[in-house]
């Protein structure tokens, strides 16, 4: 009942070498948040969906928790559920089950960049599920989108979390357009958004009394000294992160406390740091009804549902290839 096929083929340690002397090499600094996530990382990422102040996780969770089944009904009732980045499948269990209860669940498809948890998952879901098929990817879905499989009875393609956030604009664009053309009539994208509100709140959430988020953010610096032996004293930099409430987003950085050179020694690169000068490390963008309308139209998609929470914080919208 369970596949697993691993499609890590690109040597992404390559990759990140290439993207770590791009992006600190010109005069506006920047990291991909993907370098964030290794075990420490997604450590903190978890404690941080714990926070008083982190509400996404939690309103996502109500939203799934209250409104599964609605949403499997306006999917169409669809035999499988494709979830991109679905790690340990938490949130995944309450669709699962709504389509088990409408009696529409064929198979799961999980993709996910670490075959550890896809195969623990697997093992879990087929207890859980009976009769469940589950068909494992592992990928870096944003690279290889095109190797989900096509099935019949319609699919419920998931993208929970608020991650589409983390691109800007264009990318997103080219993204949610390769997903487009990956729908068929019957299948429906469901996509986690957080939603614009009052920056206080926003910046509160990314700028915990606990500082967790700081830890986390100055945690990219730890990647670098480790998978490329680069000298950054993390003392050396304080975490900021505002709302650019023109360009909806939150805007996350590690600013420099001093005039200081750190070293890449596996990139034969010095980089120098003026006092209060930035790297940013992450762009989360916030949402609306009309922006994500527009957002789908230019990619070819059209809205096909909006479900919110009760304080309208977060969406979890469909959508259908237009
Ligand atoms: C995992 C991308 C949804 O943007 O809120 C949390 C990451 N960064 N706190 C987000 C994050 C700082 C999170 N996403």
């Amino acid at each position: 009942m369970i596949t697993v096929d691993v499609h890590l083929d690109e040597d992404s340690g390559a990759a990140m070498a290439g993207d770590v002397r791009r992006g600190l090499s010109g005069p506006r600094k920047e990291l991909a948040p993907k370098y964030f996530y290794d075990e420490r990382g997604s450590q903190l990422f978890e404690q941080i969906t714990e926070l008083p102040e982190y509400y996404p996780t939690r309103v996502e969770r109500e939203i799934l928790v209250e409104r599964s089944s609605e949403i499997v009904a306006a999917a169409g009732a669809p035999a499988t559920l494709v979830e991109l980045g679905s790690g340990s499948a938490a949130k995944t269990r309450h669709l699962l089950s709504a389509m088990r209860d409408a009696a529409c669940l064929r198979t799961y498809v999980p993709v996910d960049i670490s075959e550890e948890i896809t195969h623990e998952t697997a093992e879990c879901l087929v207890e859980e599920y009976p009769g469940l098929e589950i068909h494992g990817l592992v990928c870096d879905f944003e690279h290889h989108l095109e190797r989900i499989p096509d099935r019949d009875g319609g699919r419920i393609i998931a993208f929970l979390g608020g991650t589409i956030g983390n691109l800007y604009p264009e990318p997103r664009r080219e993204f949610l357009a390769r997903l487009a053309a990956m729908l068929g009539p019957d299948d429906r994208l469901l996509l986690g958004t957080d939603l614009v509100k009052d920056r206080a709140r926003l910046e509160a959430a990314y700028n915990d009394s606990a500082g967790v988020t700081a830890e986390f953010n100055k945690n990219v610096l730890s990647v670098l000294n480790r998978e490329l032996d680069a000298d950054f004293d993390l003392d050396a930099f304080e975490h900021v992160a505002d709302y650019d409430a023109d360009r909806e987003r939150m805007d996350i950085r590690l600013r420099s406390l001093a005039d200081q050179a750190v070293r890449v020694t596996e990139l034969d690169l010095e980089v120098e740091f003026a006092a209060g000068e930035e790297i940013r490390t992450e762009i989360s963008a916030k949402f609306t009804r009309q922006g994500l309308e527009r957002i789908y139209a230019d990619a070819g998609l059209g809205l096909a549902g909006w479900f919110t929470d009760a304080g309208a914080d977060y969406a979890l919208s469909l959508a259908r290839r237009a």
